[in-house]
């Protein structure tokens, strides 16, 4: 993309409205814009970024067996009168009414949609595991929504659904996609801790939230130093091993992590050494439930189990923070100047500075670059302004583009340009070829 004619409305002055610095930066930085309270138009930087969220999360759940589908944002309030959460979800809940008086609302989650989808479909235990996922935008109606994204009213979560025949192998369930958000949150640059919590509205007694800590988090955290050690890497699974997953899923919870909700502070005074005890905030940008037979019993969905009984199935649900995601990952990366995007979300693989447009050499050699990248597949986003360099340089380390190509006349004459990686702050002198070889390589398997 040539940022001539890309839509990048970066905005010079901090937003007096923006609390936290995702918040404030999503605004400089021309990614959002907010259309009410809560709501707000993904502007096309943003939108890349959230795009590059999706496509890891379709991904990974691929990967772990899951079929993406997708449901409807109005749903009749009818289903969720069989369920019982009508009444109970209370004000949080959208609430419209159709031209005929018809109870509709704007889904603030799925589990009697899905349900019903399945009962309608579904009548035997070979038919079984199943677990069906959609993202979506969703609705629920926040007393304060705040700090941008991170709090909306309406945001985009990914929600999925498992369909079991017993306790057992729904927890199975549970546990591949423990394993298999791991993964995800990894991919994007971010370690995310699974934590005891509470289910909330949702039900059910086993249920983790997977925090990023940050001093802006919402929530209360307390944890035994340790689980920051861990890391899932490139580890292989096999998602239909029962074993393995369990294996993960101990590894990652054994150790004491809760939420204020669930925090039990004799607990944690007797099973972590004081030295390893820590207090702190963090994001939540993910949860996953078992809860059963709570929807599939009142709702009706049962299956034939093989042995002449039909029982309801067993069910979790599990969500992942998608538009949230986009704040928390600034939160963990940011420095004064900007945006420091993982490599796997960037919503440009590097960008192209040309410190002298119009300089014929300086201009064939950004072509040529933009060119090389391209046919590599990969998407550079070219600063062909006509812009002194120092207004350039802080566009791009606003954006946080992780790598940066500056091309000049001087470096030119000696057949350099300058690789800087926005990280670390350092630069290399190298032939443009090179810069390109080194770019394609740094991508590769993110
Ligand atoms: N049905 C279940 C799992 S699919 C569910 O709704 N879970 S949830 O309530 O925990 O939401 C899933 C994730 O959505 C949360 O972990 C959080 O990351 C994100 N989320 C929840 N509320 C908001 C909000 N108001 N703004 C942005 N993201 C939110």
């Amino acid at each position: 993309m040539r940022l001539s004619r890309y839509f990048l409305p970066v905005l010079k002055e901090t937003p007096a409205e923006a609390q936290i610095v995702s918040h404030r930066l999503m605004l400089r930085a021309g990614m959002i814009r907010q259309a009410s309270a809560g709501i707000y138009s993904w502007l096309p930087l943003g939108y890349r970024v959230l795009r590059n969220i999706e496509r890891i999360v379709h991904e990974e759940q691929a990967r772990a067996g899951h079929i993406p589908l997708l449901m409807p944002t109005l749903q009749s309030a009818d289903l969720w009168r069989e369920s019982g959460r009508y009444d109970a979800y209370g004000e949080e809940m959208l609430r419209i009414t159709d031209r005929n008086n018809r109870d509709m609302l704007y889904g603030p989650t799925n589990e009697e949609l899905i349900t019903d989808i399945f009962r309608s479909h579904v009548t035997s235990y070979k038919d079984l595991p199943l677990t069906l996922y959609h993202i979506q935008w969703k609705f629920r109606d926040e007393i304060r929504p705040r700090f941008g994204v991170m709090r909306g009213r309406e945001f985009l979560m990914k929600d999925g659904y498992n369909f079991d025949v017993s306790k057992e192998a729904a927890l199975h369930a549970y546990n591949r996609h423990l394993v298999s958000y791991l993964r995800t949150y990894e991919r994007m640059g971010l370690q995310a801790i699974p934590m005891r919590a509470e289910s909330g509205p949702i039900g059910g007694d086993d249920t983790h939230e997977f925090l990023v800590l940050a001093s802006t988090g919402e929530s209360g955290v307390f944890y035994d130093s340790e689980v920051t050690d861990l890391t899932f890497g490139d580890r292989e699974i096999d998602y239909d091993d029962v074993a393995q997953c369990q294996a993960v899923l101990e590894e990652f919870t054994s150790r004491y992590a809760r939420t204020d909700d669930t925090h039990d502070e004799a607990v944690f005074h007797e099973r972590v050494p004081e030295a390893r005890r820590r207090e702190a905030r963090g994001i939540e940008v993910g949860q996953i439930f078992y809860f059963g037979t709570k929807y599939s019993e009142p709702m009706g969905a049962m299956v034939d189990d093989g042995q002449g009984n039909r029982v309801p199935v067993h069910m979790g649900s599990h969500g992942i923070g998608v538009s949230r995601l986009v704040g928390a990952i600034i939160e963990a990366s940011h420095d004064d100047k900007g945006i420091v995007w993982p490599e796997g979300v960037t919503p440009f693989h590097c960008g192209i500075v040309n410190l002298r447009q119009g300089d014929g050499a300086a201009d064939a050699a950004c072509e040529g670059l933009y060119k090389a990248l391209r046919a590599q597949g990969l998407e550079p986003l070219y600063d062909d302004r006509e812009e002194r360099a120092g207004a350039k340089f802080a566009t791009m380390d606003l954006i946080g583009l992780p790598w940066r190509i500056t091309v000049g006349p001087r470096g030119l004459e000696k057949g350099v340009v300058e690789l800087t990686s926005r990280k670390s702050g350092e630069s290399e002198e190298m032939s443009p070829e090179a810069a390109v070889a080194r770019i394609a390589e740094i991508y590769t398997g993110v």
